[in-house]
């Protein structure tokens, strides 16, 4: 019974739009079709006046012969519009009757209405809707994956972190807590050239993909493309090397696409966070140099805890400490050059393994090397909204 009166209800309300009883008076987008080039110049005029919008095709210099033009005509020039394409003989009838109906009942949005049938994924969402974090001066976390192409592990836990985050939002207390106070950036893969390489020519590329003139060797290393000590040592100015720091400092696409947004974004982000494999490592600037960073104890504190929690939980061995110290001296690093530039929470992991599988660590090893991450990243993020608050007072809950 309930299934028909919805039905019925839905019959005439369909029956009433299409015949334009509520919309007599309202704009309605006409479907014209011009069909000599004389009518095509006069549609062009039309859809430049009379506050109509075009629809289809995008730009009045596209519409032509033969081909139907979709046009919103307001209200208040409907009459006149229609008695233009009359007098012409210019083919064309109404399209949608109630265009502004439609247009204030979803701009009222009605959807939101609890009572409403459709879950969330079936309805449109305004702005505030679909951004989690309303505030001012609202924070924000930067993760990318994939700078180096053979390190599989990294691109896959970008997709797990978008995953969990999806799937537990408002389950689990720790990512809420972390996506209510920030927004997160997630760059799956930031060598996409480099890792669609090791798919089908050489599973062991390490940099991108780019050539230079006189020298047949491919490829520019990412992670030495960076404002940071630039191809001092550690890198190397030969194209041939694994560690080529490139021509100059953001001389690649890659780099100067991800180093052109973080500076944009430089107010907001407060932590920058890239994931690399393998050695299962927690790093911290510096490491293109041996000094230490100025927050480095906080930082140091941040990994170290985050290390505990692996163990804790998972039984694995992450090191952690500053790269220069812990790995080697690495210059042009994207870490280094984030931290630089104010991101004041920079840091490099490497994942699974320590040496056993290496960069071809097994499908089957995915999940354990991703949830090991996923704490780290949890221990750092809240630590990190934890020393916010403190510094600036509690915000108010919004
Ligand atoms: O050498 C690197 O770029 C990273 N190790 S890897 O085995 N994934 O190649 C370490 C990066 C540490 N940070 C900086 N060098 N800035
Ligand atoms: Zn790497």
């Amino acid at each position: 019974m309930t299934t028909l009166w919805v039905l019925f209800i839905f019959l005439n309300f369909d029956l009433l739009l299409k015949a334009g009883h509520c919309t007599e008076s309202g704009g309605q987008v006409l479907s014209i079709t011009p069909n000599t080039q004389e009518q095509v110049e006069i549609l062009k005029n039309v859809s430049t006046q009379y506050q109509t919008v075009l629809w289809k095709p995008v730009s009045p210099h596209n519409i032509k012969e033969l081909t139907q033009v979709h046009l919103y005509v307001p209200a208040k020039s409907s009459e006149t519009v229609r008695n233009l394409l009359q007098r012409q003989n210019i083919d064309h009838e109404v399209m949608l009757p109630n265009a502004d109906v439609i247009i204030e009942m979803q701009m009222r949005n009605d959807s939101t209405d609890p009572r409403s049938g459709s879950t969330f994924y079936h309805r449109y969402h305004t702005l505030e809707d679909l951004s989690l974090n309303n505030r001012p001066n609202k924070k924000a976390m930067w993760i990318d994956c994939g700078i180096h192409a053979r390190e599989w592990i990294s691109p896959a836990f970008c997709l797990m972190f978008v995953h969990y985050s999806l799937s537990f939002y408002n389950q689990n207390p720790d990512i809420t807590q972390i996506l209510d106070n920030m927004d997160v950036y997630v760059m799956p893969v930031m060598n996409p050239d480099g890792y669609k390489y090791t798919w089908t020519k050489n599973r062991m590329w390490r940099k991108n993909r780019s050539s230079k003139k006189n020298t047949s060797c491919i490829g520019v290393d990412l992670n030495r493309n960076f404002d940071a000590n630039w191809c001092t040592i550690g890198a190397s100015p030969d194209p041939c090397e694994e560690i080529y720091c490139g021509a100059f400092p953001e001389s690649e696409p890659e780099s100067l696409a991800v180093a052109n947004f973080l500076r944009s974004h430089k107010d907001s982000i407060q932590i920058y966070l890239s994931i690399h494999s393998y050695s299962q490592m927690l790093i911290i600037p510096y490491s293109c140099s041996m000094d230490e960073a100025d927050n480095h104890s906080d930082l140091y504190e941040m990994v170290k805890q985050a290390a505990e929690n692996i163990r804790r939980y998972y039984r694995s061995v992450y090191t952690y400490g500053p790269g220069a110290k812990t790995i080697y001296l690495a210059p042009g690093g994207s870490d280094d050059w984030a931290y630089n530039i104010g991101i004041k929470y920079s840091f490099t992991f490497e994942l699974q393994d320590r040496g056993h599988y290496g960069f071809l660590l097994p499908p089957s090893h995915i999940q354990g090397a991703c949830n090991e991450a996923l704490i780290a990243v949890k221990t750092i993020a809240l630590k990190v909204i934890e020393k916010t608050q403190t510094e600036t007072g509690p915000r108010e809950t919004v």
